[in-house]
């Protein structure tokens, strides 16, 4: 698998070299709480291998992507921002930032998870 120990921050988080408030961690992904949380629930879904961004997927990432997404409203609810369909309450926004016109500054692929009671940070 590839990694990227010299320079990728996520390489390095998933690798144990630098520190992080972890939540998930399984053969294939890991999952933290953002450093720069931009609402009271934010993670992020992190592969370990190293891709930089959602446009260096192929096919043969369909599986781990598919992984990361229904990780997302799991880990959602183990955070207490969980949908509750029934309620019609709660809920929370997963979020892949692509290239420098999409707001991406770590090009290690993850998955934003952000939720919690609004107003969060320049949101309504
Ligand atoms: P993006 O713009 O999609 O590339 O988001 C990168 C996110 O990564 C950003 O919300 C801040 C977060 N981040 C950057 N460096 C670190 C770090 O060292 N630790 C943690 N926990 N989060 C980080």
């Amino acid at each position: 698998m590839e990694n990227k120990l010299d320079n990728c921050i996520f390489c390095k988080i998933a690798a144990g070299q630098i520190p992080s408030k972890l939540i998930h961690e399984d053969e294939d992904l890991i999952a933290f709480h953002d450093i720069n949380p931009a609402a009271p629930v934010h993670v992020l879904i992190v592969p370990r291998e190293h891709i930089a961004t959602l446009a260096d997927c192929g096919e043969r990432h369909a599986a781990l992507l598919g992984k990361m997404m229904l990780l997302a409203p799991k880990l959602a609810q183990q955070l207490g921002c969980g949908y509750d369909a029934e309620a019609g309450a709660g809920g929370f926004k997963s979020l892949f930032n692509t290239g420098p016109d999409g707001g991406q500054e770590v090009y290690h692929l993850h998955l934003h998870v952000i939720g919690g009671p609004r107003p969060w940070r320049g949101q309504r």
